[in-house]
Parts: C-alpha cells; structure tokens; sequence
C-alpha cells in the first residue's frame, strides 16, 4: 500500500517544511516538493500541518490502584489515544510485592496484546528491589524495557527507600537503563495526611494541601543526589512545582544529566479545581495539583528546555462508583485523571495559540524527545525511513473537551467544557489510517509491542 499526502505543511522538531510524504508499507518511502509518483492513496493535507504521531510515554491503563482498577483497557485508552493524535504509548508495567519483574511484564503482555490498536512499550515499576530483581533489570533493558520507575511516594505500595532506590541506580549505571522517579516525600505526606483526616478535614481538597511542594522539592532533590553519585542519569516523571523545577534547573546548570517531564493537569489545572466538596475528587491526582503560579514556572521550564517532555499520567477512574471510595476519606479516593486523548491538542492551544512555544518546540516535548529518550528512534519525526505514525493536523479548527464526546472510557473529562484550538483528523500508524474526520478505522490487535532501545541521554 502506498499513500501519498500532498500540499501539506511538515512539522518537524528541527524545521518546517512545505513538502508531500510518500509512504510505502509502514515507512515514510520519499519527501519532496510536487511529488509525481503513483499512490494507492492520496491524502490532501492542503492548510494542515503534518505531524509526527505523539508519544505519550507516561500511562496506566488498568493499573490496580487504591482497591480499583484504571479503567481504560488497551484498547479503549489506546483508541482514544489515538483520536487525540498519539500513535504510541509506553505504559508501566508493575513487579507485583514479593514477585520478579518478568510476572508483572507477562501480566500486561497479556493485557495489551491483542488490544493495542497502536504501538506500545512498556516502563517497569520496580517496587521490591532484590538480587534477583537487579539482575533482571539487566535481561529487561536487553528485551527492550529500557526504563524503571521507582518511588518515593505511596509507603507500604509501591514505596522504596533511599538504598533501595541507589542501588537501582548503580544497576542503571552499569546496564545503560534510565531510573524514572515519582519524587514525592511519601513518609511525611502521611503524617500530613493522617493529621488532616483526624481533625475532620476530609475533603479531597486535603489532598492537594496535604503534598507540599516542598516535599516535591525535597524528593526531588534527594533522588538527583543518589543518582549523581551512583553516576547514572535520573528522569522525574510528573513534576508539579516550581519546588521541583528549581531542584532540576540546579542539577542540570551543574552539568548533572537529570531530566524531567510534566503533564497538561499540572500546566491547566489548579489546586482550586480541588476545591467544590467532594467534586474534587475528579481531579485527584498525585502529585496533586497545585497553585496556578507553579504552572507559570513549568511553561517557563518548557520554553527553556529544562523540562523535556510533556506527558500525561493517564490513569482514569470513573466519578461515580471509583473516585467515590474516598468519600469521607480523601486518602482513599483512588489516585489517577483522565488525559490521554487530550494532550496534543491542550498544548497546542496553550502552548502554540497562546504563543509560549513554537510549533516545532511542541512536536519536540509531545513526540520527539519522548522518542530519543526512551530509545524508539523510529519514532517522533517524519523523515525517511522513519515509521509513517503520521497526523494530519489542522491548527485552526476548535472544539471543546467533554465527556458526552471524548472517546476514553471514563464519566467525566478534567476540561470538561474548555474550548481548544487544534485537531487531529486523520492519523496513521505504520501507513495505515486509523482515525479518519471522526471515524476510527483500526483494529484491537493492530498496534505491537516496541523493543525498546536504551534511552538516548544526549
Ligand atoms: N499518580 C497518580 O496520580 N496515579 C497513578 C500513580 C501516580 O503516581
Ligand atoms: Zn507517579
Ligand atoms: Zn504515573
């Protein structure tokens, strides 16, 4: 199959070009100007943008969570992914306590395979570091699950203490993987927690008061030391606060190859949104939302580039029979928001319209670099040779975020009612058109697992 996009505008990290793409098979085969070649299919992209398919290479689809399970599967997360113009994921996969990391990569083997409709890789959450668990980390990195999330946050799940955690870092070090850290000082936040619920502040609201920034700041900057002397490069997953930010900004104007991401909740929304009684629990996340001057300084952190990658944490539990089991109780409102369908187009609106980065800056933090660090160099860019994960994008047209219309399997949207500039309306994932003006035309099977190489540090 061959398929000709012509007219269109390509997109680039590295530059804008007016351009037509043949693609043959599952590759991007030819670019050039008035291209005279015979095609099965033409795709007119005049006035659109031609985009490399996003990657959103931070998700949870049915991760067990708080007693619950987040509730898109591989296939609903990664069709609606898909609507939204992210053509692959890379997921985490979670060590069950106790058990080896290989159980828990056979278990969402199984729960991805045959329902991913697009490209998949996976991230390992190592939460009981062993012997044996160190050595596997090495057969991993080989297999292509490059990258390894610890905590510092959630004590008695998926917490790790500061040895553990090192001599994660050690094993990095040695086998060319990347240790992702949620950075949040879990030990003290329950302090807090429990302080606040025992004196009648039950709220999800609590929640966000409950995790200081400061304890982000604090967390942050602890895992970058260990890593700095274990000689190994770190990734902060989800940072949230100018705490954070101005810990990382420090390690890198030191040379320290530390490295972060954010996510759309944490530049769109605040801890205000926490707020409304117990409607806040639609918003509960952690870290949690925060005052809108940290999401000035995260913008800021992405124009300069100390913040590399925009993902999304998507993990969503419905309002109304998941997020209710914290009714009473905010520790126990499970922990997790809906967002995979919706970042490309919230950081065009808010990052391209609004005029804080460039078209080129937002193909970088939504697709580019989210391929070279986590090693998928067949990704995030149209070049020849390259995957055609290709979007067609048109910048100009608007619509706005509901639930009666998104496409993940969940009752409410964050940006419920927000209206955004930008649309993906057709998508391909390895030449094949899978979302077409509204209509999806993949397949539950078509999408495969992606051995990983090891993440590119530069
Ligand atoms: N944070 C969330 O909000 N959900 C899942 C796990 C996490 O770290
Ligand atoms: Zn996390
Ligand atoms: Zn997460």
């Amino acid at each position: 199959m061959r398929t000709l996009i012509k007219n269109g505008t390509i997109v680039n990290a590295d530059a804008t070009t007016r351009a037509d793409i043949l693609i043959d098979g599952e590759q991007v085969a030819l670019i050039g100007s008035d291209l005279d070649v015979s095609a099965d299919r033409t795709i007119d992209a005049s006035d659109r943008w031609v985009i490399p398919g996003a990657i959103d290479v931070h998700t949870h689809m049915e991760l067990p969570f708080g007693g619950t399970f987040a509730k898109d599967t591989f296939e609903t997360g990664t069709r609606a992914a898909a609507f939204g113009g992210t053509t692959t994921i890379v997921d985490f996969a979670v060590q069950p306590r106790g058990g080896s990391l290989r159980q828990g990569l056979d278990a969402w083997m199984e729960k991805a395979q045959g329902k991913a409709v697009i490209d998949y890789g996976f991230h390992m959450i190592v939460s009981d570091v062993r012997d044996d668990v160190l050595s596997e980390m090495d057969q991993l990195v080989d297999e292509g699950i490059t990258s390894f999330k610890l905590f510092t946050a959630y004590p008695g799940v998926f917490f790790s203490d500061d040895g553990a955690i090192f001599r994660a870092m050690q094993q990095s070090a040695t086998n060319g993987g990347l240790i992702m850290m949620h950075a949040e000082n879990g030990l003290a936040i329950d302090v807090v927690a429990a302080e606040d619920v025992a004196a009648g502040h039950t709220d999800p609201y609590y929640h966000g008061t409950s995790r200081s920034p400061v304890l982000e700041g604090e967390a942050t900057n602890r895992v970058i030391r260990l890593a700095e002397v274990a000689e190994a490069p770190v990734y902060i997953v989800h940072m949230s606060a100018t705490d954070a930010l101005n810990e990382l900004r420090q390690a890198r104007n030191e040379g320290l190859p530390a490295y972060a991401e954010t996510c759309p909740q944490y530049l769109f929304l605040t801890l205000d949104d926490l707020g409304n009684g117990f409607e806040g629990a639609k918003f509960v996340c952690s870290p949690p939302l925060r005052p809108a001057e940290h999401a000035e300084e995260l913008w800021k952190g992405l124009q300069t580039g100390d913040l590399q990658v925009v993902s999304t944490d998507h993990c969503p539990f419905d309002f109304h029979g998941q997020k209710d089991l914290g009714q009473g109780d905010f520790r126990k409102v499970p922990n997790g928001l809906p967002g995979v369908e919706d970042r490309v187009d919230l950081l065009h609106d808010g990052g391209v319209v609004a005029g804080r980065i460039s078209p080129n800056r937002w193909v970088e933090v939504i697709a580019t670099a989210p391929a070279r660090m986590f090693g998928m160099p067949q990704k995030g860019t149209i070049s020849v040779g390259a995957d055609a994960d290709v979007v067609i994008y048109n910048p100009n047209r608007t619509r706005t975020i509901s639930a009666a219309t998104h496409h993940m399997d969940v009752d409410y949207s964050c940006y419920e009612g927000r209206e955004v500039q930008g649309k993906s309306e057709t998508v391909l994932s390895r030449g094949r058109v899978i979302v077409d003006n509204d209509e999806f035309l993949g397949s539950p099977g078509d999408g495969r697992f992606l051995k990983r190489q090891r993440p590119n540090r530069g």
